[in-house]
């Protein structure tokens, strides 16, 4: 017989062809009986082309998704592109060609790219965060979310990105600098849109404990959110009517207190404006610090002015101290106003050198240890209270409940968390829905009482089309592009109908994103249904929450946070039923390549092209997949892949050649097959994908040793292996085993608990009682078929050569004696 030669990418056509027509991996959303949704991060289309590492990402979560289908679930993997925003906006910028046209290059080229990577998609709910249809949406949750006081507009200082030229959140500023093109990032005063995250700082800390996410993506945003458990207290000023509160984790320390200090923003500071001596000098150093950024300010040497003529009264002592402008601390967490103990926050420790203020040390370390005393740096641990009065011996934490409840304090609870700065200076976004009218800001009317002129455009009127302007390019004026597209934002109020103007603003892309696996859900219906309308509400129901996720680390603190929040929203707004959108959520690895992270300027990028059309799909997403542990990342190695396309070629050969017969199949390879089963089973629920392949290429390499073969076993090792190599299982599936029907709504083979716990034993091997070798088998095998095994042995052949074996004497699952 004539060998076919394997034709990956013929194959690989043809079958996805196949599916597509068939529509196989679309759920009927309606009947389904065991809903399953599968999410995977969607891409930024912001490059060329998928990425490797986008595929990486992706096949691990089509894996999973395979897997959960043939278990008779009714999987949904939906694909969609996250165009819109800044990452698309930056490339088209950089190879010079409008966003919205390169928006539809990019588009088809990525879809192209998704279709070949073999996965399982949902294609026909696939979206694109650009598109009006989508956008109307993400521009009713502004509405939504300003109606119920949870947006707002503030002048604050805020992160500027040079050469973004927008303001950025604070998620979205990596080590100072930002996050999409690594450029300087400083500070601006402008007024601008927030979503108050914060009101849901708690719950987004305490739902953590509930949700089945990777460690340490947990940990990041518990880090991020920040509880800090302190206390608020006042010191008064001397001979002033007026007062400074401060908040403290460290109420312990208070009689080590040497100064206070505002932050330079703080209202008090102009309110005291006559009472300052130097003032002059005061508003000089405000001005000069004004556009330092927060992590300047936090790190830089820290500088600072005192307030003369203003001191403070110390409510534990009575103790007169100075009072400080200095921009280490900030405006906004807090109060906005600290006591210093130099003694022991390092901080201050190092402006209380720097301007001669005294050090007074007030914990020790050791029990009785009265005379200790900080030089070099500050001690910032609890400890045992000294110098300070009746508390002096306590340890911190009983000092903390003494004084508070002495100088009347108030507990408090506050977070680091900041409010999600939403509007961008840009083009390519998502126009903030909202108008502006000066009449009725004067007569102080609004939508809202505390937000006058405001007003919301009309849900019927939705989307407000971002419309196309040749000059998209960011101004860096502070005013977005659309600010001088008069047709744009020329506009009548909703209101007086005198003139108004519409918000010039865009949306943060991952306002886009914050809601996207709703998005899939709409497209059921292809847009055509209200997010209050019942039957979407049930399908959501039905579908939601997401029941596993799988996405990069890197978004901890953007999108996975950002998605958390908006869900909370609309769980307290009754739109959905869940306040966690996702149940399980698993972050990936990172891939590199030799060693190396890949980059274009290294030119060490894998083009997941190239590697499909020399080696095959199914070589790829196995290669990626064999590397390493799916959560650990991998080191992607041109060697490897050859490997990988080698085992698939063997499977296809002997495939071709094998014979199937009708015979019951041996033990020793029936319990192997359950083993695998089980193995790979298991592996897949956790993501070793690795380990599972491996455990198919031993069942395979053991099934290669027998041209004849019992069918079942043949049907199982494809099925096992079909998340894995989708294509070349179908092919084989269809025209070697002759089964109808897609191999990917088959059934997950089960396996005989029975046959998966026979254990190993090591039996020795005798002749006339002499060891002379020993030999692996399953436990409680029959003396029969253990003699024939050992009577296979080249050695034992040797040795007993022809000879009579007068008498075998086998003490089960230990030894056995051959007399000759
Ligand atoms: C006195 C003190 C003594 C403090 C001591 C610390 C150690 P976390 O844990 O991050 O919440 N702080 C308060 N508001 C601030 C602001 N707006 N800008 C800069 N720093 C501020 O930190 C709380 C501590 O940070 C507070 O406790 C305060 O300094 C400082 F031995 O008060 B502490
Ligand atoms: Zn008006």
């Amino acid at each position: 017989m004539k060998l076919k030669k394997l034709n990956f990418s013929k194959i690989e056509k043809k079958w996805q062809k196949y599916w597509q027509d068939k529509a196989i991996y679309e759920p009927d959303f309606f009947k389904a009986k065991k809903p399953f949704y599968n999410l995977m991060m969607f891409p930024y289309p912001s490059a060329e082309g998928l990425h490797v590492g986008n595929m990486y990402a992706f096949t691990g979560s089509d894996i999973y998704g395979r897997y959960k289908r043939m278990q008779g679930y009714d999987v949904f993997e939906p694909i969609g592109l996250d165009g819109f925003g800044i990452h698309s906006e930056n490339y088209a910028l950089k190879i010079n060609r409008h966003p919205k046209i390169q928006a539809k290059i990019s588009q088809k080229r990525f879809y192209k790219q998704l279709e070949m990577i073999g996965n399982s998609f949902a294609f026909k709910e696939r979206l694109e965060t650009y598109d009006p249809n989508y956008y109307r949406f993400t521009q009713y949750l502004f509405i939504l979310m300003f109606k119920n006081g949870l947006a707002y507009r503030k002048k604050a200082p805020v992160n500027w990105c040079i050469s973004c030229k927008t303001v950025l959140a604070d998620e979205q500023i990596i080590n100072g600098k930002c996050e999409r093109c690594n450029s300087e990032v400083v500070r601006k005063e402008l007024e601008q849109w927030f979503f108050k995250i914060t009101k849901y700082a708690d719950k987004l800390l305490k739902n953590l404990e509930k949700i089945d996410w990777t460690e340490k993506v947990k940990i990041n945003q518990k880090n991020w959110i920040g509880k800090s458990e302190g206390a608020e207290i006042s010191f008064n000023l001397k001979n002033l009517n007026e007062k400074i509160n401060v908040f403290t984790t460290r109420l312990d320390t208070i009689f080590g207190v040497t100064y206070l200090v505002l932050a330079p923003e703080h209202p008090l500071v102009l309110k005291l404006k006559d009472k300052i001596l130097n003032f002059k000098e005061v508003l000089a150093y405000i001005e000069n610090n004004k556009f330092k950024t927060e992590e300047e300010r936090l790190t830089l040497e820290k500088t600072g002015v005192e307030l003369k003529g203003i001191k403070a009264i110390n409510p534990i002592n009575q103790e007169e101290i100075s009072v400080w402008v200095s921009d280490y601390v900030l405006l906004d967490y807090g109060t906005g106003a600290i006591m210093a103990v130099p003694a022991h926050d390092q901080r201050d420790f190092e402006f209380a050198l720097k301007y001669n203020l005294k050090i007074k040390t007030v914990i020790s370390p050791e029990k009785g240890k009265l005379d200790f005393e900080v030089k070099e740096k500050a001690f910032e641990f609890d400890g045992y209270l000294i110098n300070s009065a009746e508390f002096t011996n306590l340890t911190s934490q009983e000092a903390r409940v003494k004084i508070l409840k002495k100088i009347k304090g108030k507990r408090k609870v506050i977070y680091h968390l900041r409010d999600w700065l939403i509007s961008r200076q840009r083009y390519w976004g998502a126009p903030i829905p909202m108008i502006y009218c000066k009449h009725c800001a004067l007569e102080k009317r609004g939508e809202r009482k505390d937000m006058p002129g405001w007003y919301c455009e009309k849900e019927e009127n939705l989307p407000v089309v971002l419309p196309y302007i040749k000059n998209f390019r960011p101004t860096g004026t502070g005013q977005a592009p659309l600010a001088s597209v008069k047709s744009f934002y020329k506009t009548k109020c909703p209101n007086c109908q005198k003139e108004a103007r519409r918000e010039t603003d865009v949306c943060d892309t991952f306002l886009d994103s914050s809601w996207y696996y709703l998005g899939y859900l709409l497209k059921v219906f292809n847009w055509s249904v209200k997010i209050t309308d019942k039957k979407f509400k049930d399908l959501v129901k039905k579908w939601l929450p997401v029941d596993m996720y799988i996405g990069g680390a890197e978004h901890s603190v953007l999108h996975l946070l950002y998605v958390r929040f908006i869900a909370m929203a609309l769980k307290d707004l009754k739109l959905v039923h869940f306040q966690e959108p996702f149940l399980k959520f698993r972050a990936h690895g990172l891939l590199i390549k030799e060693g190396a992270k890949m980059s274009k300027s290294k030119g060490n990028v894998v083009n997941p092209d190239e590697y499909i059309k020399k080696f095959g799909a199914d070589t790829l997403r196995m290669y990626l997949m064999f590397l390493a542990p799916f959560e650990e990342g991998g080191d992607f190695r041109d060697a490897g892949i050859l490997g990988i396309k080698r085992f698939l070629e063997r499977v296809w050969k002997y495939y071709q050649v094998v014979k199937i017969e009708n015979l019951k199949p041996e033990r020793n390879l029936l319990i192997l097959v359950h083993q695998t089963i089980k193995k790979v089973s298991d592996d897949i629920e956790n993501l070793h994908y690795n380990t599972a392949i491996s455990a198919l290429m031993i069942l395979f390499n053991q099934l290669e040793k027998r041209n004849k073969i019992n069918f079942e076993i043949l049907e199982i090792f494809l099925k096992l292996l079909a998340p894995f190599a989708p294509h070349l299982t179908e092919e084989l599936w269809h025209n070697k085993l002759n089964l109808k029907n897609s191999i990917h709504l088959a059934s997950w083979p089960k396996y005989n608990l029975k046959l998966v716990e026979l254990k190993e034993v090591l039996i020795i091997i005798q002749v006339n009682g002499k060891v002379k070798d020993k030999i692996n088998v399953l436990k409680g095998i029959k003396q029969k078929d253990l003699e024939e095994l050992v009577l296979k042995r080249e050695k034992i052949k040797k040795i007993i050569n022809n000879k009579q074996i007068k008498k075998v004497i086998y003490v089960p699952d230990r030894v056995i004696n051959f007399v000759i």
